[in-house]
């Protein structure tokens, strides 16, 4: 075996990519995102042994604080990880590069711990191992050190997958907070230790707490991610969003950050340019401070998997702020940019703002190049509806309530999730197609676009349709069922009508399942597939305690939802 990687829905033969990804991802990809993952967790382990070491006290001898210091460190984690998501870095020299910030940000954790423990206490492994900046064998000479398959039963392994894929959808949407300037240092505390536990645990009890914990932290970052877009950018709001085009030469703009998107609709400000979403940038719409750039014209196109064909048919240039960018094809490759955590071999790279406390990015590049193409191609006309974000949908709470009581809504079915290529996940645009006419899809992220421009009317004005935003929003959808419990004066959450069926593809997806858990929500029904990382015993312990259910047939799925 030449790279072991499990981590999405997509894995080949729902075991694990092998010899090169589903994804397009290459063996010498898949290997040195273990080491920086592993150099990731070394950190967190590192940092865990200081903060142990610090006890009570914030001061630190060589001058930073405990606090300080947890704040800086957590900042790399998030980045370090969000990049080895699925989708997001292809670019071995880019994720090589994060490995060595990573090992330099722990030499200074090292030689803070040197300070506080005694010279006789030999320090592990994952303290002391290092490698030079630029010495690319000496990363290679990790990769068999790093794999996760290393001395564990499968049970661990899966355990130990569940902990860290969730913990890898925390980062990214830490990363996304962060950015808006939200940061909270108790929430990186907790995040590397559980990236240390992550790496050091192997009872199975302990990491089974690990997992629950990290749910529990998911939550935290969630709420957190919550509060950094609507402080920023205000509550989303219903929406028509235009999905045709215009005229003029256009930028489209994928992927989740915000920011980026509110960079690159000032810099466009009347440039003769206009602007377009695509993919999980689609509910950028919905947002107030969006909506006044009159040069922001709608969404262009449907999920990520489509944008072979999609980026090629747009004509101008496209920024691919986050995941999921597929391997590009000739048609669109020069007019492609990344910026981020993202990045693609032989696509320009937007350079980060990061490391200037409130500097914005420079989008010249591509709106120079956009004044030279042709504006896009139209491929399809309407609107869709959308922006159902939690304080729109409380603001509707009088006509929800008022529907569910005279029945004219019998069910909700959360919907959420992510798309993907594979031809099974035509199942959830049948399920909302043949989901009854008393049913509402509560939605959230790429999987939207399986049918979200079915015509599936409305409940005295209510879609049946509810997108709350992106991936990242799914957290709403959690808001929204407590709001309604507390509405109905409920006990316990499960007594809503409420149903999922969630589709699942990569780690973020992993995080808003443990949070989905940690709320207490039971019966929760994921789909295509199990996780492939899942061992039969951890699998079988998830469907004992919290009655988690793998997606059936339509029509027996269907049976059991309306039930
Ligand atoms: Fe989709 Fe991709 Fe948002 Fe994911 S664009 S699949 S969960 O990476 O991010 O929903
Ligand atoms: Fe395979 Fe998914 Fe890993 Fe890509 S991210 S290598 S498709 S398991």
């Amino acid at each position: 075996m030449s790279m072991y990687c499990a981590q999405c829905q997509e894995a080949a033969g729902n075991t694990g990519c092998t010899v090169s990804g589903v994804c397009g991802k290459r063996e010498s990809t898949s290997n040195i995102q273990d080491v920086l993952i592993h150099a990731s967790r070394s950190l967190a382990v590192a940092l865990s042994m200081v903060l142990d070491a610090a006890g009570d006290s914030d001061e630190l001898p060589n001058g930073e604080s405990v606090a300080e210091l947890t704040v800086r460190v957590g900042r790399v984690l998030f980045e370090s990880l969000f990049t080895t998501i699925t989708n997001a870095n292809f670019d071995d020299e880019r994720v090589a590069a994060y490995t060595w910030h990573v090992l330099k940000t722990k030499e200074t954790v090292e030689k803070e711990l040197r300070a506080i423990v005694s010279d006789d206490v030999e320090l592990p492994r994952a303290v002391t191992w290092s490698a030079v900046e630029g010495d690319l064998a000496a990363l290679y000479a990790m990769i068999p050190e790093a794999s996760i398959l290393v001395d564990r039963d499968e049970d661990t392994r899966a355990l130990m997958q569940l902990a860290l894929f969730g913990l890898k959808g925390i980062a990214a949407y830490g990363e996304h907070a962060a950015v808006l300037g939200f940061e909270d240092p108790e929430l990186y505390r907790k995040f590397v230790q559980l990236l240390a536990g992550s790496m050091t645990l192997d009872d199975g009890d302990a990491l089974t707490q690990l997992v629950l914990d990290t749910g529990a932290l998911g939550v935290t970052v969630m709420a957190l991610l919550d509060r950094a877009n609507t402080e920023t950018y205000g509550n989303p709001e219903i929406t028509e969003v235009n999905i045709g085009v215009r005229t003029r030469p256009g930028i489209l703009i994928s992927g989740h950050d915000l920011r980026d998107m509110q960079d690159l609709l000032e810099q466009t400000k009347d440039t003769g340019v206009d602007i377009y979403t695509h993919g999980e940038m689609l509910p950028a719409n919905y947002y107030p401070a969006f909506k006044k750039y009159d040069h922001f014209v709608g969404n262009y196109g449907n999920s990520w998997w489509l944008q072979d064909k999609e980026f090629a048919s747009f004509n101008g240039p496209i920024v691919m702020t986050t995941n999921c960018i597929t391997p590009p094809k000739a048609a669109y490759t020069e007019r492609l940019f990344t910026t981020g955590v993202t990045a693609y071999p032989g696509v320009q790279h937007i350079a980060d703002r990061r490391d200037e406390a409130g500097a914005t990015k420079d989008f010249s590049a591509v709106i120079a190049l956009a004044k030279t193409c042709p504006p896009p191609t139209e491929i399809e006309t309407g609107t869709i509806t959308g922006g159902f974000a939690h304080a729109q949908v409380t603001a509707l709470a009088d006509t929800v309530v008022g529907a569910v009581k005279s029945g004219a809504i019998k069910k909700f079915v959360v919907m959420a999730g992510c798309d993907g290529r594979q031809k099974g996940r035509s199942y959830f645009t049948e399920v909302a197609q043949a989901l009854p006419n008393d049913t509402v899809i509560l939605t959230a992220g790429c999987a939207k676009f399986r049918y979200n421009k079915l015509d599936l009317g409305d409940i005295g004005g209510i879609p049946r349709v509810l997108d709350a935003g992106q991936c990242n929003d799914s957290y709403s959808l959690a808001v929204i069922a407590l709001k309604l419990k507390e509405i109905f004066e409920l006990d316990d959450i499960n007594d809503l009508p409420i149903e999922f069926d969630v589709a699942w593809y990569e780690q973020k997806a992993i995080t808003v399942l443990l949070a989905l858990l940690s709320l207490g929500f039971k019966g929760v029904r994921i789909g295509p597939t199990l996780p492939a990382f899942l061992s039969a015993n951890v699998a079988k312990v998830l469907v004992e305690t919290f009655d988690l259910k793998v997606t059936d047939t339509v029509e027996a799925d269907l049976a059991a939802i309306t039930a």
